[in-house]
């Protein structure tokens, strides 16, 4: 099949950059977001979102006059959905942004056209929540209209790349819907790209996802082993992954973000039954920034009245998302426990975040601090040498919740050095 014109529904993380590498490659794209500071902001050149590559890539799409950006979803030969879909208060998938984007297609839809689901759902949203909207236009799924599920599998930070790189699964409600899906991704796909059936491609998403959460719990949940029995975390999975089977992840703060942290209850909803596991790593990683900001009232030696300046609130190292982060989540419960936080995120100088003060410049979060945590290993902090920090503050402590930090050259320049399971 041969597409021209694409709508690309919700302009976030996913949708921007698609919709952009789609018009680079020759389409004519119509950009939509519901949200008119995110469309005004993009059309005056402004990203409401940080990506490595993303801003140029955008910035010519709109002048190539091959992407438009409004707040109105338009006629075009195929759709794709990328909207959030985030749970709600007791875990369950809120797909209120999906049921709305699919409702927003109906008066647009045609004979002909493609429509690809690309956020991440529950098994059975293609089939047992779209086909049900779409088909309100008169039309048939799979017969008059083509229908298949595409989940986006990039890695934040690496978007732009692994968009291109990275094997791409279309699940369609029929064999013509996954090879519709095909024809629309092989414009800018480099990867292989598999086809199936859509509730499949749903659950491969789900189960890609949830099985790194459980790969992070586990680290995690080694990390507490260690504190137990005074072991170096760090050292211990080196060596341990020397094995050639073994691979075990880094432990840290928690699991954040808007996947990890969210896709595995989507499992446990619709199957309780069957993910006793899936829900304990959950629940080991929820718990995790708990656990490292008690051995940070240990190191402190209580935090009642401290000044303590965070470094990173983000959700991983090296980009701008505070969604679920535990950072944040470690900077509350430290605050809770009676310190005065001062948190820097270089990659979100403007955050406001409630109960937390962030400040705009890493000198402001450090010139008063008793301490200082490193929650977040971004490249820059990584890179910053003891003796510069010695110099901008008083801090008798400092903790490295990451494993980022080199313990030696910390004390050298005159801090007590503590870190998550860390003994060298
Ligand atoms: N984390 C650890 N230890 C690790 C790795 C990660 O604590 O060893 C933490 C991170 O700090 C972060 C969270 O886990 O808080 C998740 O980070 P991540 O880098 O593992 O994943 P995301 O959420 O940025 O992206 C994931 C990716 N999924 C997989 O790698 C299976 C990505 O490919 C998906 O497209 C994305 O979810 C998504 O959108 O679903």
């Amino acid at each position: 099949m041969n597409f021209e014109s694409l709508c690309v529904i919700g302009m976030g993380y996913i949708g921007l950059p698609t919709a952009s590498i789609f018009a680079d490659n020759g389409l004519h794209v119509f950009g939509m977001d519901i949200n008119k500071t995110i469309v005004t902001g993009l059309n005056a050149g402004e990203l409401h979102i940080f990506e490595p590559g993303l801003r140029g890539l955008v910035l010519d799409a709109i002048a190539s006059g091959r992407l438009s950006i409004s707040t109105n979803v338009v006629p075009a030969d195929a759709f794709i959905i990328a909207v959030p879909t985030p749970f709600y208060e007791d875990k369950s998938a809120d797909l209120r942004a999906v049921i709305s984007a699919a409702e927003s297609i109906v008066p647009h839809l045609k004979r002909g056209n493609l429509v690809i689901l690309e956020s991440t759902s529950p098994p059975h949203t293609t089939t047992g929540v779209l086909v049900p909207i779409l088909e309100k236009s008169g039309l048939k799924a799979g017969e008059d209209f083509l229908l298949a599920y595409s989940p986006e599998r990039v890695l934040p930070g690496r978007i732009l790349r692994e968009l291109v790189d990275n094997p791409r699964v279309i699940g369609g409600v029929n064999r013509a819907s996954a090879k519709a899906g095909r024809d629309l991704y092989r414009k800018f796909v480099k990867g292989d790209i598999i086809l199936t059936d859509a509730t499949t491609a749903e659950m491969v998403k789900l189960m890609e996802n949830t099985s790194r959460d459980i790969n992070i719990a586990i680290a995690n949940e080694f990390a507490k082993l260690a504190e137990k029995f005074d072991v170096d975390i760090w050292e211990a999975i080196s060596i341990a992954n020397l094995h050639p089977r073994i691979e075990i992840l880094q432990p840290g703060v928690g699991v954040g973000g808007h996947c990890i942290s969210v896709d595995p209850w989507f499992l446990v909803e619709a199957a309780p039954e069957a993910t006793q596991l899936i829900k304990t790593a959950r629940q080991v990683n929820d718990a995790q920034p708990e656990f490292v900001a008690k051995l940070i009232e240990q190191a402190a030696g209580g935090l009642q009245g401290k000044k303590v300046a965070i470094l990173g609130l983000s959700f991983k190292p090296n980009v701008d998302d505070l969604r679920e982060s535990p950072a944040v989540e470690l900077a509350r419960l430290i605050t809770n426990a009676g310190a005065e936080v001062y948190a820097y995120e270089p990659f979100k100088e403007d955050a406001a975040i409630e109960e937390i003060v962030h400040v705009g410049k890493l000198e402001d979060a450090l010139n008063d601090a008793d301490m200082v945590v490193l929650a977040v290993a971004h490249d820059q902090f990584k890179d910053i040498e003891p003796d510069q920090i010695r110099e901008l503050t008083p801090a008798e402590f400092v903790f490295d919740a990451v494993g980022a930090w080199d313990k030696i050259s910390w004390e050298k320049a005159g801090f007590q050095f503590s870190g998550l399971a860390r003994k060298y």
